[in-house]
């Protein structure tokens, strides 16, 4: 048997030093920037005279400024500028890793996050918000109470999230010696300040985890979180895996907003045998609109209790929206039995594998929306807004065209491959333009938001190319628009650099903006673009929302070297129309 070009491939393939799993990690110029919202919890206290543990304030980041491993005091002395260095501290160096920069926002109530509620939730979505262009990715460290809660409110809140968000705590505050919190802050902030996962994720002992499929499932473990329906995004071990199929991605072509109310007339109904009527009633008062109803197993309840369904089914009459999720850890609702299938006829909604923390905060938000009638609103509840529910499709990919043509069909040839070929094969389809062929690749599971060796993504690609219509494809299908190549430079960059307006005006709908670590030098590749008499160039930057006036480090603006250079200037003036022209300016 003479073996076939895919089986040498195979051979040698299978020789070789192994697949890697997920993003491989290797140096990136420059820093990253990472907001650190500390809100209180066990991570920060210390025991008061009574020997309660009680949130200390102005503490925390002075104990973590000590620590060698948490805070490079060298770095701060020679790297930052004197803004920079009272503001941030920033990690050690670590091999395959950017320097992590990082600021702690200290909340002036720190709170035990039993005392949190729906408007400390608000809060922090908008703080994020206020700060959402100036970081990279955003720590959020919080009482593991309610953290769950907290964290499934905010996937929803945060609506075409495109940054790392992480929550994380700990069981032991820092200023112990056996403390988890360490570790955990310190490898929540190498992943939000290496790795673009736009999700709320929860990360502790070692594991990052979908916010809202996350249960606090132990009062004394360090493993004190898990989620049960879904494995976790990222591990830390001695590598980092990344799980970056498992990474819910936005598919929109909108900006990152926070959605900033809540509705407060939710509740958690668990059932047991032989719940009174009575009770069940009082339950659906009002002002309740929309109730979690905890059943049995797969999503059951009593069929021989016709009160209790003539109950159910009144208040789903009344418009109150009931969500069917099981009281069992692990698994889903589905009306397979007589009991839960009555459920479904009476307009009780299935909350599929739905955690309760998830579909509490689910329902508040999607009762919150004023703009939407009660089936929009029944019909949302259902679908998955956030990878917050299995949703069938889930993991299931057929095998691409391009790996059956090469024979290449066994499950475990494909998933050897995959890892190489097919980010490969979607540059070159970006390249060439070729939709038909991406959509072949998608189906069979490529990552379209997968890095080549410089960490350059499809998008970045596409934005060099000047195709319009590649770039609004990949970006409706989860391309991510903060990712960064080795270089730092991310897709807008590429956009500007080529002088694809269009591409630029849609990049910036979808909330893309100039690195901030990068506006250093846009003074300078404004003025060097004046200079080149480019006017293309100087509307590239203008549409990316750059502040024309920016100097370069001599001082000299744009509009400097235009005159010095004794260009028209009434050519340049419909890019500086908005911009105020000091008399400064012109001072040379
Ligand atoms: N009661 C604490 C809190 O949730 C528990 C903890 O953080 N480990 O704030």
């Amino acid at each position: 048997h003479t073996p076939s070009a895919s089986e040498i491939f195979l051979r040698t393939f299978r020789s070789g030093p192994g697949i890697p799993s997920g993003p491989i990690s290797r140096s990136k110029e420059g820093e990253s920037r990472v907001l650190v919202l500390y809100t209180g919890g066990t991570i920060g206290m210390m025991k008061d005279d009574k020997k309660a543990y009680v949130p200390i304030p102005n503490a925390f980041e002075k104990y973590i400024r000590r620590i060698p491993y948490m805070h490079d005091e060298e770095y701060v002395g020679t790297r930052l500028s004197a803004t920079e260095k009272s503001k941030f501290l920033v990690l050690p160096e670590m091999t395959d890793k950017t320097r992590v920069l990082y600021h702690i926002q200290e909340y002036s109530q720190l709170l035990d996050s039993s005392n949190m509620a729906m408007d400390s939730w608000i809060q922090i979505a908008l703080d994020i918000q206020k700060s959402y262009e100036a970081y990279d990715g955003f720590v959020i460290l919080h009482g593991t109470d309610t953290l769950a809660y907290t964290a499934s409110a905010l996937s929803f809140m945060f609506e075409n999230l495109g940054k790392t968000v992480i929550v994380t705590g700990s069981q032991i505050p820092v200023f112990e010696s056996r403390s988890d919190g360490r570790d955990n802050i310190l490898g929540a902030l190498v992943l939000a300040g290496n790795y673009v996962i736009p999700e709320v994720t929860v990360f502790f002992r070692n594991n990052l985890f979908r916010g809202n499929r996350t249960m606090k499932k132990s009062t004394d473990a360090f493993f004190a979180f898990d989620s049960p329906n879904m494995p976790p995004i990222a591990k830390i071990g001695i590598n980092i895996e990344v799980n970056a199929q498992a990474i819910f991605r936005p598919s929109t072509i909108e900006k990152f907003r926070v959605h900033p109310t809540l509705n407060p007339n939710v509740g958690l109904l668990r059932l047991f045998p032989n719940i009174t009527i009575q009770a069940v009633r009082a339950f659906f008062q009002p002002p309740i609109e929309g109730v979690v109803l905890q059943t049995y197993g797969a999503g059951n309840i009593p069929s021989n209790r016709i009160d209790l369904m003539e109950e159910l089914k009144a208040a789903s009459r009344r418009g109150i929206l009931i969500i069917n999720c099981t009281q069992c850890i692990e698994g889903s609702v589905c009306s397979t039995y007589e009991t839960g299938m009555i459920l479904a006829q009476a307009g009780i909604i299935p909350g599929v594998d739905m955690t309760p923390e998830a579909a509490l905060t689910k329902l508040s938000y999607v009762l919150s929306k004023t703009d939407w009638d009660l089936n929009t609103k029944r019909e949302l509840m259902q679908r998955n807004l956030r990878g917050e529910l299995s949703s069938g499709q889930d993991g299931s990919t057929k095998p691409s065209r391009m790996l059956t043509n090469y024979g290449l069909i066994t499950k475990e040839d494909q998933a050897e491959l995959e890892s190489v070929i097919l980010p490969a094969c979607i540059i070159q389809n970006v390249i060439e333009g070729n939709i038909p062929e991406l959509e072949d690749l998608k189906n069979s599971g490529a990552d379209f938001s997968s890095e080549n060796g410089d960490f350059r993504t499809p998008l970045h690609i596409a934005c060099c190319e000047g195709n319009l219509e590649m770039v609004e494809y990949l970006l409706l299908n989860g391309a991510c628009i903060h990712m960064k190549d080795r270089y730092g430079i991310t897709p807008l960059l590429d956009a500007i650099h080529f002088d694809n307006h269009d591409i630029i005006k849609l990049l910036m709908k979808c909330g893309a903006h100039l690195p901030l670590a990068h506006s250093r030098n846009v003074g300078e590749e404004l003025c060097s673009a004046a200079a080149k008499g480019s006017l293309k160039r100087l509307q590239s930057f203008q549409f990316a929302g750059a502040d024309l006036s920016q100097p370069d480090f001599s001082g000299n603006t744009a509009l400097h070297i235009i005159y010095v250079e004794g260009a028209r200037p009434t050519q340049y003036m419909d890019c500086f129309n908005k911009v105020h022209v000091s008399s400064e300016m012109y001072s040379p």
